[in-house]
């Protein structure tokens, strides 16, 4: 799912690092003062003056957060944000205005890269906030009046399908599935239907999200995490057998915590006709995957063994990851591997489709 964004930044590669060199904003200055001048002669009343994106403007910063100088960039200009890696290995930024034109991708996108681990990125506007650059931590994202949706909800659209959100508010679109019913638009985390893509992945690749956002995937611990962090969220879990019979579970809290909490879950406040699989045995507990075993079983490692990456404890009552072994199996002789949800159908019968889809509210 993150071919596209590989490909803008190959594409972008070669752009020359100078041109996004922060500009003093004499057209707006100019402009204010002029502006001033005839209130002051005429008393005219003028609200609501604006030239280009307020930005933080900062150099060789560790944390953008500490950054308080600010500019109003030129009409032609945008907030940029250029992280890279200082002499002293540690993470710093420069943050300001460039230049409008080499930000023609779609806003978050990757605009230049002169090396590996050095890029800037075109940011987006908090909502209210005008002050683009700063690391964003809110719901909605502005730019030049356009909102970027974190989640599907908050895209204004009847219709499922496959749509870009921005679940961190920059600095990367990522594709994803959303699902639209009589309650709203809900943004898929993990989708199966056919068992085309392989589940029994390392850490990182949960960590990241692997699949297709028109086909089967896990959209990311990383975003799940960032999604679940910004409000309360609901989960929704559908489910069918090879009957063609469907269940539903919902949980009127759900959250992931970040990797240093191993995308710790929280998960509450069950309704629905596939009985409960998941509050008894997985609230609380940690990710784990085959190469990161953070279950409660001392001795084993339940991700290696039933073939997935979940919240395991020792070992599951759901297990929506593991194999697609296409319904009834030898739950015994096959160790549990099968994609199950035991309160509805036991461990030994292995799900048609699943899709996991939560709801900002
Ligand atoms: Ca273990």
């Amino acid at each position: 799912m993150f071919d596209t964004i590989l490909k803008e930044v190959k594409d972008q590669e070669n752009i020359d690092k100078s041109v996004f060199i922060p500009q003093l904003s004499t057209n707006c200055a100019s402009r204010y003062a002029i502006l001033y001048v005839i209130v002051f002669y005429f008393g005219i009343q003028i609200l609501n003056i604006h030239c280009g994106q307020d930005c933080l403007s900062c150099s060789n910063i560790e944390n953008v957060n500490d950054c308080h100088h600010h500019i109003t960039c030129n009409d032609n200009e945008v907030c940029y944000k250029h992280k890279y890696t200082g002499e002293s290995t540690s993470v710093t930024y420069d943050v300001g205005c460039g230049l409008k034109s080499t930000c023609s991708h779609l806003i978050g996108s990757i605009f230049g890269r002169s090396f590996e681990g050095r890029h800037q990125v075109c940011s987006a506007c908090c909502n209210n906030t005008r002050l683009c650059n700063r690391d964003i931590q809110c719901h909605n994202i502005v730019k030049n009046g356009t909102t970027l949706p974190r989640t599907c909800s908050d895209i204004s659209t009847v219709k499922t399908g496959v749509y870009n959100i921005f679940p961190d508010g920059s600095p990367s679109a990522v594709p994803v599935y959303c699902v639209v019913n009589n309650e709203g638009s809900w943004t898929v985390i993990q989708r199966r239907f056919d068992g085309f893509v392989d589940f029994y992945r390392g850490w990182e690749a949960y960590k990241e999200g692997f699949g297709n956002a028109s086909g089967e995937y896990w959209l990311g611990n990383e975003n799940i995490h960032e999604l679940t962090s910004h409000g309360r969220h609901k989960l929704r879990v559908e489910l069918s057998s090879f009957n063609n019979e469907e269940r539903y579970a919902e949980y009127s809290l759900f959250s992931v915590g970040d990797e240093q909490s191993n995308y710790q879950l929280i998960v509450n406040g069950y309704q629905g006709n596939a009985g409960d699989s998941l509050t008894g045995w997985h609230n609380g507990m940690k990710f784990s995957t085959y190469d990161r075993d953070n279950d409660v079983w001392p001795s084993g490692n339940c991700a290696a063994t039933r073939k997935g990456g979940w919240w395991y404890k020792d070992c599951y009552q759901s297990n929506l990851n593991g194999k697609y072994l296409r319904g009834v199996y030898d739950e015994v002789h096959l160790d549990y591997q099968g994609n199950t949800w035991v309160t509805w159908l036991g461990s030994s019968y292995a799900l048609k489709t699943s899709a996991m889809m939560i709801r900002r509210y």
